[in-house]
């Protein structure tokens, strides 16, 4: 072990050479001593070579009872920017997440495993029957992760860090909210991105939005089967509802590049402009929508309803609907198997929605004939059996009250802690609402700022980012560093007014914009007559309005 050690610290100061062999020894002596701290369980702490854009650092490894395994990565000192990260997690997480490129940048990073292993309990499967992991995945581990971490940052560096941060989007924007929610304390500044803090009414869309393409043996499905050989080899239909929506609503923002930059103005009704593409008779056909088909799109851009008629989660955005092809719909290229089902949704409701878990699911998630054995040992509940009127009874409530991060009154944050929050959402996002988020954003100026958006403007901003998918990817700029705006406006008290968003084809920049706070939208004002032109489009030649 002292050999092992000792050549690692040769081989670090060699191979960077800015690090002077005393140095060196140092930190190593401080990162191993960081395994006696006091009050916290450290299970590993060593350096770790530098490697690649990696530069060497303390590496540090703990365990917080019962199950929440954590590590930090800690810059060497000369090498500390003096700030604490804690890097956000994604979907149902259960593994330790690096962030090797805010190390570089200087941050002292940490994250956990939420209290679960997905290897050995992967998907939701952690929370059958087990309140306590489903507490710890809902709040405990992000927050006690954080206390530790910067304990750690504190006793290797002997001084506190000087600023902290969060920075996640997905089930890592809703870590983000929940930490403003529930510990105020604990940041300094958040960066939130795609947050599924309607956690329950979201997977229950998911799964309700499923049903639509699977139910009575597929009648509804936007795939299609053109050879009749049993398998959905066309989602062309998918594609021609997209050409339909951008033919009429891309211009509307002046720009037709294939996005919208405000879905919600774009007037499009499934039944009206889609009634010259309906099928004179049902089935086979990847040109013309059934009567089945159409019912799903309605049904899409609705959101689920429940039998009063009550919305109970915002329905797609028009303009994302080439993101619908791999998350929902079952066709040739996925087997089945959208990223939905097997995914977020497919055994949400068997483990993590209800007080009482209904069973275990089904061994193939795909299959819609399978009939769930009830008298065994551990009986099968299937997603298709789940009821969406469910959730407006009440039934989520419990899970909802431990996972859902939905509290608008952010005062102690904002104000009393003086924290900065920064959310951004894309619009074609079809795996959270980007309308949900609006709709959070609106609810915690209502309750925090008495719906003043001015006086929140100077604590919270959300950016909009059209034809943006689900934390990235999609046909609108998609691309940029989420952490430099957020980190100025902590320290040097400077509001992003804009930020500068990228889309790529092929590894070349083909769209720039500024991504503007709501409800600002970004105006083309560059040279006369040339919106269409590609080349005009770079963030110069747009203003925030
Ligand atoms: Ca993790
Ligand atoms: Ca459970
Ligand atoms: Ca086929
Ligand atoms: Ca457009």
């Amino acid at each position: 072990m002292t050999t092992r050690t000792s050549w690692s610290i040769a081989a670090i100061a060699f191979s960077l050479l800015v690090i002077e062999p005393a140095q060196a020894q140092g930190a190593a002596q401080s990162c191993s001593a960081l395994a006696a701290t006091r009050d916290l369980t450290v299970l590993s702490a060593g350096l770790i070579e530098a490697q690649g854009n990696t530069p060497a650092y303390c590496y540090v490894r703990g365990l917080i009872s019962p199950s929440t395994h954590y590590h930090v990565q800690l810059p060497l000192p000369e090498n500390w920017n003096g700030r604490f990260l804690q890097w956000g997690d994604g979907g149902k997480d259960g593994d330790l997440d690096f962030a090797d490129h805010r190390l570089a940048e200087g941050y002292a990073v940490a994250n956990s495993n939420t209290g679960h292993d997905s290897a050995t309990e992967p998907g939701s499967q952690f929370g059958f029957n087990n309140r306590q992991s489903e507490i710890d995945f809902g709040y405990r581990s992000v927050h006690l992760t954080v206390m530790a971490g910067k304990a750690l940052a504190e006793r290797y560096y002997s001084s506190e860090p000087t600023y902290s941060y969060f920075e996640g989007c997905s089930t890592g924007g809703r870590q983000g909210l929940m930490e403003a929610q529930r510990f105020p304390q604990d940041f300094d500044g958040i960066v939130a991105g795609a947050p599924v803090n309607y956690y329950q009414a979201m997977n229950a869309a998911g799964v309700w939005w499923l049903q639509r393409m699977f139910k009575e043996n597929f009648a509804g499905n936007l795939a299609v089967d053109t050879d009749g050989d049993g398998s959905f080899d066309s989602v062309k239909l998918v594609e021609l509802l997209n050409d339909r929506v951008l033919q009429q609503c891309d211009a509307n923002d002046g720009i037709r590049d294939g996005v919208l930059n405000d879905p919600m103005s774009c007037d499009f009704e499934p039944r009206r402009d889609l009634a010259g593409l309906m099928c004179s008779a049902d089935g086979g056909n990847d040109s013309c929508f059934t009567s089945a088909q159409l019912q799903t799109i309605e049904d899409f851009y609705s959101g689920p309803y429940d039998d009063g008629g009550t919305i109970l989660y915002p329905g797609k955005a028009l303009g994302s609907e080439r993101e619908w092809i791999n998350l929902y719909v079952p066709n040739a290229r996925n087997r089945n198997a959208p990223t939905m089902l097997v995914g977020p949704a497919g055994d949400h409701v068997n483990f993590l929605f209800y007080e009482n878990d209904p069973g275990i699911a089904v061994p193939d998630l795909s299959n819609p004939t399978h009939v769930p054995g009830r008298n065994a040992v551990l009986p099968e509940f299937s997603w298709l059996e789940f009821d969406i009127n469910d959730l407006s009874r009440g039934d989520a409530a419990l899970m909802q009250s431990i996972m859902d991060a939905t509290d608008p009154d952010l005062s102690r944050f904002l104000k009393d802690n003086n924290g900065k929050l920064l959310l951004y959402h894309g619009w074609s996002d079809s795996l959270s609402s980007a309308r949900a988020t609006v709709q959070y954003f609106s609810d915690m100026v209502d309750a925090t700022f008495a719906g003043q958006l001015s006086d929140a403007g100077d604590s919270t901003r959300l950016f909009l980012a059209p034809g943006m998918g689900h934390c990235s990817g999609g046909p609108g700029p998609n691309t940029w560093d989420k952490l430099p705006a957020l980190v100025d406006w902590v320290e040097n008290g400077i509001a992003p007014d804009s930020i500068i968003a990228t889309h790529s084809t092929g590894g070349v920049v083909d769209n720039e914009r500024p991504l503007c706070p709501y409800p600002q939208q970004a105006v083309y004002t560059g040279p006369a007559g040339g919106a269409n032109d590609a080349s005009n489009w770079i963030a110069e030649n747009f203003r925030c309005r």
